[in-house]
């Protein structure tokens, strides 16, 4: 690099007018006009107008997304689009873009999802693909701020376990120096035990989920933020949720209005409280649609479909069967065929469940040969409700399911950098 990058383009004003400054970033546009050559440089932060006289400054055959440093003095402007130009002193080219590139970075020939993902670093130079990217940065700092505010401990759990977390669907497993391990399925067992410790935890990390399923909503990696508070019931919990998703949307409304006019996306504050929808009442309303459940059905894609045209917003799911719920879900007192438990739902997508759990051991070795599992695996976890076990609520959110809400868009592919699938490996 011949010369040091002084400014962001966003820093620049008519304000610095006749002053010389260097910016670094890559040619969106380039237009000659006789013996003149327009440059429109981008950075991360914003677009700036180059306009380089001397025609010895820039090679002939230099190309659209190179990256180049622009030595040059701020002056007045006749173009529409910009308030100040950069007149070029000196044009520092440091990496050459090789053409053809696999898709048009500025988003004007649509490419579909798959090419896009394939060149993924190119595709964050359309301004939509980057504008995610930043409101998923918001959103992740809004999390954080709020759950902190709420004095959660920010935890990290191991992602390599040597037992199921989940029970044993799902999970993928690998060899570990001679023995089984698999890729944790959530931070489960581990957040409810450091209730023990530190009370109130969340964790916001990946977790591993072998589905092989092929929708706009399951990927194989996601990133799941979950919480676990002592002394919460589960409805403690649900207010915890629903106060941190609002504050999610009123954050990135505030902080992100470029972004979301970039996307042309206005984003309205969920309306409180969140409606509570019983199972039951589920039940009803479908069968009232001409679809016959038991009690103890599990709810389908299907029929979810049919409860978010009647609740196309968030709601909460509450009063589930017992036999749909997990080994630590809690029953209620007053009918244990009801767990203490709810989903939250954005019309027919699940954005998270959670509950209070079970913090009588004898109850989940129960539980757990209920559903077929063996108590034997999940010994390590268990020996810790010996040691003053408080009674515990939490729930676990998909990020990424959270984030096409926001952005408006059903595809969970269009919001994770690198979505993992089970036809994506790779990049
Ligand atoms: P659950 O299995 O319902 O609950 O997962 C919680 C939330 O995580 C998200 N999610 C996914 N997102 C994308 N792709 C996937 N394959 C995927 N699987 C799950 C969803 C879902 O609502 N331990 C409990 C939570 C708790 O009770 O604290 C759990 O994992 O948004």
């Amino acid at each position: 690099m011949k010369f040091k990058k002084t400014h962001n383009i966003d820093e620049l004003s008519l304000d610095l007018q006749g002053k010389e400054i260097v910016i670094g970033g890559w040619i969106e546009d380039l237009r000659k006009l006789g013996k003149l050559t327009f440059l429109t440089i981008r950075d991360v932060t914003g677009l700036a107008q180059v306009i380089v006289k001397d025609e010895g400054l820039v090679p002939e055959d230099i190309t659209r997304q190179s990256v180049v440093l622009v030595k040059g003095v701020i002056q007045s402007t006749k173009a529409r689009d910009f308030q100040y130009e950069i007149k070029a002193d000196a044009v520092d080219i440091l990496t050459k873009a090789i053409h053809p590139l696999p898709i048009d970075p500025i988003g004007r020939l649509e490419s579909n999802i798959d090419n896009r993902l394939n060149a993924r670093a190119l595709d964050l130079r359309n301004q939509r693909v980057a504008a995610i990217f930043k409101i998923r940065h918001y959103v992740l700092q809004s999390l954080r701020k709020t759950l902190t505010e709420k004095r959660f401990i920010e935890i990290t759990t191991p992602k390599i376990i040597g037992s199921a977390s989940e029970g044993g669907a799902n999970l993928f497993s690998l060899e570990y120096f001679g023995k089984k391990a698999y890729l944790a399925q959530s931070p489960q067992l581990y957040k409810e035990q450091l209730t023990i410790g530190l009370e109130r935890v969340f964790e916001i990390s990946s977790f591993y989920r072998a589905e092989k399923s092929h929708t706009g909503r399951h990927l194989s990696e996601f990133t799941s933020i979950d919480i676990e508070a002592a002394f919460f019931d589960y409805t403690d919990v649900m207010d915890v949720l629903e106060e941190l998703v609002v504050s999610v949307f009123k954050d990135v409304k505030e902080n992100c209005q470029t972004e979301l006019k970039t996307l042309e996306r206005t984003l309205d504050i969920p309306r409180q409280p969140f409606e509570r929808v019983t199972y039951s009442q589920i039940l009803k309303e479908l069968a009232d649609a001409g679809i016959t459940l038991n009690f103890g059905d599990d709810l389908l894609d299907s029929h979810l479909k049919i409860v978010g045209e009647k609740h196309p917003g968030l709601f909460f799911l509450v009063d589930w069967p017992m036999s749909l719920k997990p080994f630590y879900i809690h029953e209620k007192d007053d009918d244990v065929k009801l767990s203490r438990s709810f989903d939250l739902q954005f019309g027919h997508l699940e954005l998270s469940s959670g509950g209070r759990r079970l913090h009588d051991p004898a109850k989940i070795k129960a539980r757990l040969l209920e559903q077929g599992l063996n108590p034997a695996d999940f010994e390590d976890h268990l020996q810790a409700f010996d040691w003053g076990m408080p009674p515990h609520s939490g729930w676990g959110m998909g990020l990424d399911r959270l984030m096409t809400v926001i952005i408006g868009t059903d595809n969970v592919r269009e919001v994770v950098l690198y979505p993992r699938d089970p036809d994506r490996l790779s990049p």
